[in-house]
């Protein structure tokens, strides 16, 4: 049975130094990387602190948006956990190790190696972050009137594939679209809605099928190594090629640890679930525990060449790809590092209790708590406010007001594109890995928690600029009613 939100094991390994080996599996190992970060600070960023008068002039001049607002006036910054992480001492002292070297850096091949045994792909392609990666790939691969399911598109993927002429189909379990069915692996995908996009375009129209682990746009939620083995099956039946998005492939291996989907060391569940693909796009900004990096990886020759050529049109000589060798080096590094068990069960951990103080305060969450980030469910948050005056947006812009918290929408401003609006409205407060304390995230919770009890005061939003493509990034908006 799946138990309740408080009593849900949260794993890492038993630790041999504390004592009784069958008491710390029992329950004290899952305790300490809940209650303490498996690591020391050695360099310290201050915190800004911003007036209330200060925010409202500074969210008005954003034309409430978020991504506007100069960092400097951010007191918590939960806007992405892209590109966000606190790198650790090896990876600083691996950027020492740079080799500049235009052609054939040392680096490049302790990436690639490293790549290569964690995920047992065969062609390893860097770029610099993860939608160039996908830009590699869609651009080779997707034609006009092509379909690419996916269990949920992030925006970018949807973007660069909408931007080849295809489309994007988001195939998730029907759960996931349910913010209050707390499920273990709500990312799955529903293999009778692959069966569906089959039935309509044929299997000449799907160029491959994507599995986005774990389901950013979703909540976060994980995918199943069994519902990995059923997507991959399905497409070796049809002859379709495989590929994850897998930004938060380690986060994904400890949920299936933790929640009954495989057993065995990370990195072993990591490469079961890659043997099952045949490649990956990766933002190495997220479980890379790097500020910048990506990469394409495949098994397959004739793909990679022609990828690999593109990536000579756009990024770089294949064995730098867009960064410098000091960036392979702690990109290297860091894949390594996010594989340590103690490192997931307190990331995971850390979330699991910022979003249980958020229901101890009655603000609505998508449920489970997902890896990286805490979703606040807008719909349910400000039921005032119709889905067209951007709900999830307003409540992001309120939360910055209250308490200087950067979050962001995943709602109609960033999906409601070509005049359908997506069911969900979230406000995501992603947390960077290895940068805030429970104690940060504590005052974010008493934000939630303020503004929760004022939440009638909050007013929608309409818009007064918006780009063609990925708009909530450069959209401006007015409160309504403002004029
Ligand atoms: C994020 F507001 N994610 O979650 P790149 N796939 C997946 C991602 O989560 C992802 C990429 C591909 C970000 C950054 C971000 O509108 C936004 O390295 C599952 O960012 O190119 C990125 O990787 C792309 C935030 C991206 C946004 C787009 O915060």
């Amino acid at each position: 049975m799946w138990p309740s939100l408080r009593e849900r094991p949260l794993g890492g390994p038993p630790d041999a130094a504390v004592g009784d080996r069958a008491h710390l599996q029992g329950w004290c190992g899952n305790r300490i990387f809940r209650r303490m970060e498996p690591f020391k600070i050695k360099t310290v960023e201050t915190i800004p602190f911003v007036t209330r008068a200060e925010r409202a002039t500074a969210l008005a001049e954003s034309g409430y948006n978020v991504f506007n607002i100069p960092s400097r006036l951010i007191t918590i910054d939960l806007l992405t956990d892209s590109g966000t992480s606190a790198m650790s001492d090896h990876q600083w002292a691996a950027l020492m190790l740079g080799d500049e070297s235009y052609a054939g850096s040392s680096n490049y091949y302790r990436f690639e190696e490293t790549v290569q045994r964690i995920t047992g792909y065969q062609h390893v392609i860097p770029t610099h972050q993860g939608r160039v990666a996908e830009n590699l790939l869609f651009t080779t691969v997707v034609k006009e009137g092509d379909h690419v399911p996916n269990n949920i598109h992030f925006d970018t993927t949807q973007a660069n594939i909408e931007h080849n002429g295809g489309v994007a189909v988001n195939c998730v379990i029907d759960e996931a679209y349910d913010p209050t069915i707390d499920i273990p692996f709500k990312g799955d995908m529903d293999i009778a809605k692959l069966d569906r996009v089959l039935g309509e375009v044929g299997r000449e129209r799907i160029p491959l099928v994507m599995l986005t682990i774990t389901n950013n746009s979703g909540g976060g939620q994980p995918v199943s190594l069994e519902n990995a083995r059923q997507v991959s099956q399905w497409c070796r039946k049809h002859g379709i090629p495989f590929i994850y998005d897998a930004c938060r492939f380690a986060e994904n291996a400890y949920f299936n640890k933790v929640r009954g989907g495989a057993d065995g060391e990370i990195a072993d569940i990591v490469r079961e679930f890659f043997a099952l693909a045949d490649g990956c796009t990766m933002s190495a900004k997220k479980d890379g525990l790097v500020n910048m990096g990506g990469f394409v990886a495949l098994n397959n020759d004739e793909l990679s060449t022609q990828i690999t050529n593109m990536l000579i049109l756009i990024e770089g000589f294949p064995t730098y790809g867009g960064l410098a060798g000091r960036d392979l080096e702690a990109m290297a590094q860091g894949m390594e590092e996010v594989l340590d068990e103690r490192y997931l069960a307190h990331r995971i951990g850390q979330i699991q209790q910022f979003g249980e103080r958020l229901c101890d305060a009655g603000v609505p969450i998508v449920l489970p708590v997902g890896g990286h980030a805490v979703y606040l469910d807008a719909k349910r948050f400000l039921p005032h406010i119709p889905q067209e005056e951007f709900p999830a947006q307003a409540l992001t812009c309120a939360l910055y007001l209250e308490g200087g918290v950067r979050g962001v929408e995943i709602g109609g401003l960033m999906f409601a594109i070509h005049g359908e609006w997506p069911e969900l409205e979230l406000v995501r407060l992603a947390v960077p890995r290895r940068v805030y304390t429970r104690s940060h995230l504590d005052y974010v919770a008493d934000v939630c928690a303020n503004l929760y009890r004022e939440r009638d005061s909050i007013q929608g939003l309409k818009l007064t600029y918006e780009a063609p493509v990925l708009r909530h990034f450069t959209a401006r908006l007015e409160p309504v009613g403002a004029t």
